[in-house]
């Protein structure tokens, strides 16, 4: 398969410019890039389809550009719904430098930072050099404005993709950026760029986008789970991700096996017979978490999910090390202790049960395991010493549910 129809066949290609980009991204050798805006300090696992075009990209000979916005983060990129508030320039100054060095240690790419050409532009230059390329018609006529034009928006945000156009043209002019990509969210501030590069350079360049991933409801990648699921490993642990991506749609597994690895056209069909045939050993689900997790973390950090997934499953809580219990734990509801209590009272005031009743049930047909080990014992105190580390206490309940009891 060519890089296209490679592209075409992974569902990675939702809008192109026109129909000779295929043949040139066939070829190889292109400059390209796409950006993102520090809206926070790491991505979450919905940004990363559109980021790993790059290597999919690159590994066919091409040559990325990462745009980190420290410019563009200062004036916000238009949602479609309502006007952003005004982030403190010192939140976006962070939020720069935690993504630039996340992109840097996932990528490894060049990364560019467009407030650096951006300071060099006073407001009359905007106005006359760039300005008057944009009619307001123009900038009417595009997608997300023209949402908000009834609940509003500021001439800040209205003006945004006059600055996405200048990236692209600044790019093509000093790197020889050729090609824009990203999410198909951005298609209306891409082709101001490929407008502009045309009006004032007589250039032709080119761009393409992705379509939005989503799980069978539609629901965006990742937003099912109450908590965003950060590429930042201090945010979402390993463990976090492997539950998340081991527990996705059967349905929409194979798709994600697509769009969020490397894997050839052979091996995910391979996947996706077994997923079929034995969909109970969800093999393709283990081998979607392994790919993700060793290409943003690295293979241990997948061993180490595993571990814990396979600990908590056996029941075995006392071969976990700390940090694997506090990994645990974040997927578990928690309830704080300040003081040594009887079991039964714990489990009512944990809601662990709904009553002491059924406290006592539990407790007495051995369904309650505390730190591992089944205890029957309707007298049994839950204490500080002998919490694991001094710290947790892990109450089992039946064969799956686990809650973390933390003691001060
Ligand atoms: C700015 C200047 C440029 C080119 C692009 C930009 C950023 C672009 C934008 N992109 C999105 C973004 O999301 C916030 C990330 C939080 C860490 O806003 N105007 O910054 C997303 N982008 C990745 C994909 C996207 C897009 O980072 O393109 O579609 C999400 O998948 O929404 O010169």
């Amino acid at each position: 398969m060519t890089l296209f129809e490679d592209l075409k066949w992974r569902g990675l290609i939702k809008d192109i410019t026109s129909p000779e980009l295929e043949e040139k991204l066939n070829k190889g050798g292109m400059t390209f890039y796409i950006g993102t805006d520090p809206t926070a300090d790491s991505m979450h696992i919905g940004h990363l389809s559109s980021f790993l075009i790059t290597k999919r990209l690159k590994d066919a000979g091409h040559h990325p550009i990462l745009l980190v916005g420290g410019g563009t983060g200062l004036i916000g990129d238009p949602k479609a719904t309502c006007e952003r508030d005004r982030t403190p320039r010192e939140v976006i100054e962070k939020n720069y430098l935690g993504l630039r060095k996340q992109v840097e240690d996932i990528f490894g790419f060049e990364v560019v930072n467009n407030l650096d050409w951006y300071q060099d532009i006073n407001m009359i230059d905007f106005l006359r050099d760039y300005g008057k390329y944009f009619s307001i018609n123009y900038m009417l006529d595009k997608d997300t404005v023209r949402k908000r034009l009834e609940s509003g928006i500021s001439f800040t945000e209205f003006s945004y993709m006059i600055l996405q156009a200048i990236d692209f043209l600044h790019l093509h002019q000093t790197k020889g950026v050729d090609l824009q990509v990203a999410g198909s969210d951005q298609w209306g501030n891409i082709t101001a760029g490929v407008d502009l590069i045309k009006k004032a350079t007589g250039d032709t360049v080119y761009a393409f986008t992705m379509p939005l991933v989503t799980d069978s409801r539609g629901v965006k990648f990742g937003k099912s789970e109450g908590n965003a699921l950060w590429l930042d490993k201090n945010k979402t642990s390993s463990y976090e991700l492997y539950q998340f991506l081991v527990n996705v749609e059967d349905s929409m597994v194979i798709d994600y096996l697509k769009i969020y690895t490397f894997l050839s056209k052979e091996e995910i069909e391979k996947y996706a017979e077994v997923n079929q045939n034995e969909p109970h050993l969800r093999l393709a689900h283990k081998k979607l978490a392994e790919e993700i997790i060793t290409f943003l973390h690295g293979h241990e950090e997948y061993e180490k999910a595993v571990h814990i997934s396979e600990s908590l499953f056996k029941g075995n809580i006392k071969e976990l090390s700390k940090d694997e219990l506090i990994d645990a734990s974040k997927n578990m509801d928690s309830y704080t202790l300040d003081e040594d209590m009887n079991l039964v009272d714990l489990l009512v005031n944990a809601n662990i049960t709904s009553s002491k009743r059924e406290a006592r049930e539990f407790i007495t047909n051995n369904s309650i395991s505390i730190n591992g080990e089944k205890v029957n014992d309707l007298d049994f105190i839950v204490t500080k010493e002998n919490a694991l580390y001094q710290e947790f206490t892990i109450i089992r309940k039946g064969k799956k549910k686990y809650y973390v009891i933390k003691h001060k």
